[in-house]
């Protein structure tokens, strides 16, 4: 009864209509691992996708694929690129739909205007074609990446309309948003070599990559879900400092996170073309990109076996494309035992044959130049499973 406490006052204010209604679907979001029985999933969509413009992180990327003149376009890509992507994308939806899982897709949003916070500008921004590199779904909670690409700062515009449906139709849905990094000058290293030389070599083996360690950064594609424990690829798009992040994050939920660094690939960047899991105890690793033997040890010590990936059919990839060849492996699992692959990555299928996979071919190299293939293009929403740990 201090005499400056507030008078208490008996609220009458009616209970929202947002809250009454909430309840009515629990465990609308529950996803652990990359493998269980798809429920629910978003695919992207290629509407409005614009060339990326030039900046900092962007240009290594480029130059890794050869597509240096990527750089000098301008606005949006062709309207027939985004009709044909479209089209696979639909087709896809299609045959997730026929499996009967539920789609959801992002809002249409114009990527072709300019970008400014206080600390730079961007002319354009670029696509929401990839929701893996963005949202990281972890049981009942979906996390927004800090991203690390300027042109990608805004990237969770198109899927807010979901997140928000999701949060009002599923009460046990947890919404995060890791730090928005202020992506100033001095995240990215000005002198870092992009010329594929010794020096490279030197520094990724190094683990120091063209962005620095000045804030947290992470893009969801670096991060490989096995239940309890997170793999998290270390690179050009995930620092250690968002590492850092990701294990207090994931401490305080009852999980653990652990680095993975695959010194081989000049460009690091994206978990999932470099080391996949298919179902509990095997995973897909890239001849191309040999993880750490150290970092081997935590797979071979709790029984799993890591399988060489299959050459990808071609080398050569689509005009535009700013991924490597090995998008032969960034399959999207239906369930243990289906996965749908590339529909040209015969090699690939034989390997998931072999291993007791059935596989779904799918036409999808008109998607590759908004970014990646099956996994990339999608989020994990719902599937089947429960929190499981894999490691001892
Ligand atoms: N976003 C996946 C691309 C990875 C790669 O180019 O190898």
């Amino acid at each position: 009864d201090h005499p400056h406490a507030p008078k208490k006052t008996k609220t009458t204010a009616p209970v929202s209509a947002f809250r009454k209604s909430l309840g009515n679907e629990k465990g609308l979001v529950n996803s652990w691992n990359e493998w269980d029985t798809l429920e629910e999933i978003i695919v992207g969509i290629a509407d409005k996708a614009v060339i990326p413009p030039k900046e900092p992180a962007f240009e290594m990327k480029v130059k890794d694929s050869g597509k240096i003149h990527m750089l000098e376009g301008t606005g949006y890509r062709t309207e027939q690129s985004i009709k044909m992507a479209n089209d696979q994308l639909n087709y896809f939806v299609e045959l997730l739909e026929g499996e009967g899982v539920v789609v959801r897709r992002p809002d249409v949003v114009d990527f072709n205007v300019p970008v400014k916070t206080p600390d730079w500008e961007v002319p354009r921004m670029n696509t929401s074609a990839c929701p893996r590199d963005l949202l990281l779904t972890l049981g009942n909670e979906v996390i927004e990446a800090t991203m690390s690409w300027r042109s990608r700062f805004f990237e969770y515009r198109p899927y807010r309309g979901i997140l928000k449906d999701y949060m009002k139709r599923d009460p046990c849905m947890l919404w995060t948003c890791a730090p928005k990094p202020l992506m100033a000058d001095n995240l990215y290293r000005s002198d870092y070599p992009t010329d594929y030389s010794a020096k490279n070599k030197e520094l990724v083996r190094n683990y120091i990559y063209l962005t620095s360690e000045e804030e947290p950064i992470f893009d969801a594609a670096d991060i490989m879900r096995f239940g309890k424990d997170i793999f998290v690829h270390m690179g050009f798009t995930t620092n250690e400092f968002g590492f850092e992040w990701l294990r207090r994050h994931c401490a305080s939920r009852g999980m653990r996170a652990h680095m993975l660094h695959f010194p081989d690939d000049l460009c690091p960047f994206h978990c999932d073309a470099t080391f996949v899991p298919l179902r509990p105890y095997l995973a897909l690793e890239n001849p191309a990109r040999p993880m750490e033997p150290f970092e081997r040890r935590i797979f071979e010590e709790n029984d799993w076996k890591l399988i060489t990936a299959a050459q990808p059919n071609t080398m050569e990839m689509p005009a535009l494309s700013q991924c490597s060849p090995w998008l032969c492996m960034n399959v999207l699992s239906l369930s243990e035992k289906v996965i749908f692959c590339e529909e040209t990555e015969k090699e690939m299928m034989n390997l998931f044959n072999d291993y007791g996979f059935d596989t779904i071919p799918v036409p999808f190299r008109n998607v590759f130049e908004f970014g990646g293939s099956f996994h990339c293009v999608t989020t994990d929403i719902r599937r089947r499973g429960k929190k499981q740990s894999y490691f001892k």
